[in-house]
């Protein structure tokens, strides 16, 4: 299979597992040039951010326990960058966090991340810049760590009792689709125009999606008021081919800025695998659809082709829908429900309507798999709780800022070092943080979302387990375990001992959790990879006002 599309210089869609987890870990070493330049992604034409010419960035494709030295050479003249490693625990001077754990990478500098893969993490992970907001003008790129076959030095010998993910999941290729909502304004144009009194904190709505850099757009839904450069657009060939009698996993990425999504495809049964890179409890039902997929958050599925004679004809395409839940006002630019056509080896014998039952999966139903909540603790050493909300504040001149308690997040400043590079009596004000001690330890972090919109939040350096989430119908939905008797709004099950009232066995192990608005959850992990790390909203525009705390660890 080959990437075929409008641009030729994307990353490749197919991966290749078989050239790493046989293998032993090994060093790469990448040099990445950031630059930018002008493309039309889905027809329009737009400046976006490139590193070695390719927009999205190159895929990085890892085995768990290698070391990656990736120098990151900055070519743009007047803009500075940083790029985070989503979901992987490395090392905290590594997290690209800007004001957190490094400075800006200025115009004409270098900066070398240095990568090791925890053992024990392979999975669906992404990078992408955590400076500004570059991200939303294409700075990221999909980032896969492939699970090493427990056999890895007798290639050839795939017997029954190996266990790699293509046995135990099925399936024959590995795809990797990078979907999200896009603008057509830069990015610093979407944050101006979103933090003024006269947005009233409705954030703004996309124009367009993308996948793996491509979309297509209807030039003719271009706001009057608004023109734009738009060439009719349409991915053809199709953004990717797909055999009929073959299984893939789909590795999915939410890389927008602000809307979640579902996928659907046709004549295809999905099976999903896993969360933010965790394994999932595998379901009795496979679904016709999948989703929300917040900002940030990954998931795996397996499609096969239906057993059905008749079910099996016709064109086969791929449908996403953006979730309407966060548009707060109509783009009429815009068309929330996509299909993309994917073309297939063998012809085409029907088009007959496609009439098989629906059954749409609910994902943040899902709860890990069992070996996975293995590891979970009854109960935690520590608990801190939180509030988030995002506030008009007339002493801020109803502008939209992101609070954690009492205070709205920026990347330090006074002094303009990164925190972990400070002692904590040299943080700014604008540093709100909670720490865990010295010891590695357990933590309940129940965050309480005032908020009239949902959140999805991201911790740095760590993946956790969410207890419990709920969203109240009336009044504030808040939980603070030190006075309330109990968590609001749980039902338990019968069995569930004393010692917990969160039903555990539903526990879902990820990095980025969406947080209802008027509501709360309670998140438990292992504070055990010391450094300071970014706790933020992963909508772009909430974590560029402010809505983000620090968690120090160790
Ligand atoms: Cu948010």
């Amino acid at each position: 299979m080959e990437f075929r599309g409008p641009d030729i210089s994307r990353p490749r869609i197919e991966l290749h597992p078989e050239d790493h987890i046989y293998r032993e870990p090994i060093t790469q070493y990448l040099n990445w040039n950031i630059s930018s330049s002008f493309r039309r992604p889905d027809g329009v034409l737009k400046r976006v951010f490139t590193i070695n010419d390719l927009f999205p960035g190159p895929t990085i494709e890892a085995r768990a326990g290698d070391t990656l030295i990736i120098a990151v050479n900055n070519t743009i003249k007047d803009e500075s960058f940083s790029i985070h490693w989503h979901g992987l625990h490395v090392h905290q001077s590594m997290d690209g966090a800007v004001g957190v754990t490094q400075n800006p990478i200025e115009p004409g500098t270098t900066f070398v991340y240095n990568l090791t893969i925890p053992p024990d993490q392979s999975g669906t992970f992404w990078y992408h810049a955590h400076s500004g907001v570059a991200r939303a003008d294409g700075l990221y790129g999909g980032f896969v760590i492939h699970r090493p076959s427990p056999k890895s030095t007798v290639r050839g010998l795939l017997g029954q009792e190996t266990s790699v993910d293509s046995d135990r999941f099925h399936y024959n290729k590995e795809l990797l689709l990078l979907i999200g909502d896009w603008y057509h304004r830069s990015a610093p144009d979407v944050l101006s125009w979103y933090m003024r009194a006269g947005s009233f904190g409705n954030e703004p709505v996309p124009d367009s999606l993308v996948i793996n850099g491509a979309g297509h757009f209807d030039c003719s839904m271009a706001v009057p008021a608004r023109p734009l450069d738009c060439l009719v657009s349409s991915i053809d060939p199709p953004l990717f081919n797909m055999e009929r009698n073959l299984a893939y996993r789909i590795r999915v990425v939410n890389t927008g800025s602000l809307a979640g999504f579902s996928l659907a495809f046709s004549h295809q049964n999905l099976e999903l695998i896993q969360l933010d890179s965790v394994d999932v409890e595998p379901q009795q039902k496979s679904a016709t659809s999948l989703g929300n997929l917040f900002p940030g958050q990954r998931m795996d599925f397996v499609i096969r082709t239906l057993e059905e004679a008749d079910d099996g004809q016709g064109p086969m395409y791929m449908t996403v829908e953006l979730d309407r839940g966060c548009f707060r006002y109509p783009n009429p630019a815009l068309t929330p429900e996509q299909t993309f056509e994917i073309s297939t080896m063998d012809s085409i014998q029907s088009q007959k309507e496609n009439i098989r039952p629906k059954h749409h999966l609910d994902i943040e139903q899902v709860p890990s798999a069992r070996s996975v909540l293995a590891d979970l603790p009854p109960t935690a050493q520590q608990t801190h709780v939180v509030y988030t909300k995002i506030e008009k504040l007339s002493i801020r001149h109803n502008i939209p800022y992101g609070f954690f308690n009492r205070t709205s997040w920026k990347p330090q400043s006074n002094p303009p070092q990164p925190l972990n590079s400070l002692s904590k009596g040299q943080w700014d004000e604008n540093q709100f943080s909670l720490s865990t001690g010295p010891e590695p330890v357990w933590v309940d972090l129940v965050v309480n979302n005032l908020d009239e919109g949902d959140h999805p939040f991201h911790l740095h350096g760590h993946h956790f387990y969410v207890l419990a989430i709920y969203r109240s119908s009336t009044g504030w939905g808040s939980y603070n375990p030190f006075s309330d008797a109990r968590p609001p709004g749980l039902s338990l099950p019968e069995e569930s001992d004393a010692q917990s009232p969160y039903d555990l066995s539903r526990a879902i192990l990820r990095d980025t959790v969406q947080i209802p608005r008027r509501g709360y959850a309670v998140l438990r992990f292992r504070a055990d990879n010391p450094g300071v790390w970014l706790f933020h909203c992963h909508i772009l525009w909430h974590l560029a006002s402010g809505m983000a705390m620090i968690v120090e660890v160790g």
